[in-house]
């Protein structure tokens, strides 16, 4: 195996026995072995669709298995390689549609050579690439099909980095799609581009510079996927409002709700109604609490614990039922596995699995069932949080916001958004936090809001230090306020404004939210707490020289910096 997709990659180069996330070799293999029937697939879809062949079927489908590759997602290898089957299959079809629509998947050689072709013998062939011709059916034509198609089948190691880019963003954005997707929003053209991007992975004619391009496209689409994601959420629910959330427990018995997928958030609430069971979220799901459609439940309890690598500690004192929506799930303990359900994509094996049914409703009552004979939560933390800054509220402030920023009660915004991770060095942010002067306000989205968000920060003439919008794609919303902010001062570039960009990332949804401010001309951004593995020296320059990317170095050099900017 060898993989280096997160940052936890062992030993900030890949992980080669077996992953930090606890993904075993075999799970690995099989991972990689979707990732590239999956690009088969695009191939085909691709040729698909300059005949005119557009299949939501495929696109969904495309879109799931990229999604069930992320780390943390899925640990269950039969549900993986179940997956390429179906891959495989969907593949043959497509291939008969676009074959019957005119269209050709490969490329056409002429064969013979010269003295045939002069003597007009020559004759056609049909050069499919493998990942679009490759079939197997068995584990064993799996695992040894495997060991040929992972990362490092690509040997040059900046095209290999520029791939692995490019198809790590497209996992998040995947993952931003499919929950769009549950809510009844979709966006074929980022269907298209996700085809077209995935099977350029497997072409060897394009060079560095054409793989550099296609990754700065793949940041708009993940800011167009980040948009329809906000806009099925709040166009759902409601638009997030300043919440106050509560952190500790009631004395009903609870289900517990980890993950992003707000659809499930919604149907879990409405089967638990009059049961007797609360709701609590976890980690990311927090953000759920901020939208007012759901704050009609009275049995809406509030938030339990902190970001997802804290969960082995956490779900043991929870007593009841943990159910996973999304990516972040650490393989299970003992002590509560058994408790613990998965959806959509995620999957452990050994723990149960809810599918949807074909109109995409799930049955909840065997966690609810289970939640009844179980003991309350036992309380690990009292108090409140407050959330619920996305673009929609904080514009409704403003007047305010600007205000303070003219009169310089407001120095500067530091965008800490991302993910938190179990490494010691991530303490830095509480740090850098705490240190950062009292007239700056952090913005925040995705589970990185962890590391301070119960750190009494103050605020600055009613506006709180920290600005908390939500889930990680909402950084989308932290966009809309910069670009906001520019308008308002009638600035030409969005850098001028006294923000800066301090990130932490952990697995492929940062990826495309990086993209994605790239695409948006941000530059300077300091990434953390280890720069990617998949970064290869010469990538990294590029990303550098043009963009101004930097890492971390020590809360007080880095404040000096980022104040002197
Ligand atoms: Fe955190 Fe996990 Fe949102 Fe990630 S909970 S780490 S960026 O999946 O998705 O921020
Ligand atoms: Fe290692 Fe991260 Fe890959 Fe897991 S997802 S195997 S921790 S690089």
């Amino acid at each position: 195996m060898f993989c280096y997709q997160c940052q936890e990659a062992a030993g900030c180069k890949g992980c080669t026995v077996r992953g930090v996330c606890g993904k075993t070799e075999d799970v690995a293999n099989a991972q990689d072995l979707l990732v590239y029937v999956t690009k088969g697939l695009a191939i085909v879809s691709n040729e698909g669709r300059k005949v005119g062949v557009i299949d939501s079927k495929v696109d969904k489908y495309i879109t799931e298995n990229l999604f069930t590759t992320i780390t943390n997602a899925n640990f269950d290898r039969n549900v993986i390689l179940d997956r390429v089957r179906e891959t495989l299959r969907l593949r043959e079809e497509l291939k008969g549609k676009v074959t019957k629509a005119g269209g050709q998947v490969g490329e056409i050689k002429i064969t013979g050579g010269f003295f045939k072709k002069l003597l007009g013998m020559e004759s056609q062939e049909v050069i499919i690439p493998d990942a679009a011709e490759w079939s197997g059916s068995t584990n064993t034509d799996f695992d040894k099909k495997a060991e040929k198609v992972g990362v490092l089948s690509t040997e040059n190691e900046d095209i290999r980095s520029l791939r692995e880019l490019i198809i790590y963003g497209l996992k998040g954005l995947s993952a931003y799609m499919k929950h769009a997707m549950n809510l009844g929003y979709n966006n074929e053209e980022v269907h298209g581009f996700m085809a077209k991007a995935l099977a350029a992975t497997l072409d060897d004619s394009l060079t560095s510079d054409d793989l550099v391009a296609l990754a700065m496209e793949a940041g708009k689409y993940g800011v167009d996927g980040m948009a329809l994601l906000d806009q099925a959420n709040t166009g759902t629910y409601g638009h997030p409002e300043i919440t106050k959330v509560d952190i500790g427990v009631r004395k009903n018995p609870g289900i517990l709700i980890s993950g992003h997928d707000l659809k499930d958030l919604e149907l879990l609430l409405e089967q638990t109604k009059g049961t007797g069971v609360d709701v609590y979220t976890h980690s990311e799901m927090l953000a759920g609490q901020y939208y007012p459609e759901f704050k009609k439940y009275s049995h809406f309890a509030g938030n339990y614990g902190n970001a997802w690598w804290k969960q082995g500690e956490e779900f043991d004192k929870f007593n009841g039922p943990i159910l996973m929506t999304t990516n972040c799930v650490v393989p299970p303990k003992d002590s509560y596995k058994n408790r613990l359900f998965t959806t959509g994509a995620s999957g452990v094996p050994g723990c149960k699995h809810i599918e949807a049914n074909k109109d995409g409703k799930k049955d909840f009552s065997q966690i609810i069932e289970m939640a009844k004979k179980c003991k309350a939560p036992i309380e690990i933390e009292k108090g409140e949080i407050v959330g619920g800054f996305a673009h929609n509220q904080v514009l409704a402030l403003a007047d305010k916001v600007v205000d303070a920023v003219k009169t310089g009660a407001i120095k500067r915004f530091f965008v800490m958004a991302g993910c938190d991770g179990r490494a010691k060095s991530r303490n830095y942010y509480t740090d850098f936090a705490k240190a950062i002067p009292n007239d700056t306000v952090i913005l925040t989205a995705g589970c990185a809001k962890y590391k301070y968000n119960k750190l009494d920060l103050g605020d600055i003439g009613g506006i709180p230090r920290v600005l908390d919008a939500g889930q990680c794609n909402d950084s989308y919303s932290l966009v809309v306020i910069a670009l906001k902010l520019k308008e308002v001062f009638g600035l030409d570039d969005v850098n001028e404004l006294p923000i800066s960009y301090n990130i932490a990332w952990y697995e492929q949804k940062a990826v495309i939210v990086l993209l994605s401010l790239l695409h948006l001309g941000v530059k300077n951004i300091h990434l953390g707490p280890t720069l990617p593995a998949f970064l290869s020296p010469n990538v990294a320059k590029v990303l550098v020289d043009n963009f101004g990317i930097g890492g971390i170095t020590n809360v007080e050099d880095d404040i000096k910096m980022f104040m002197e900017n």
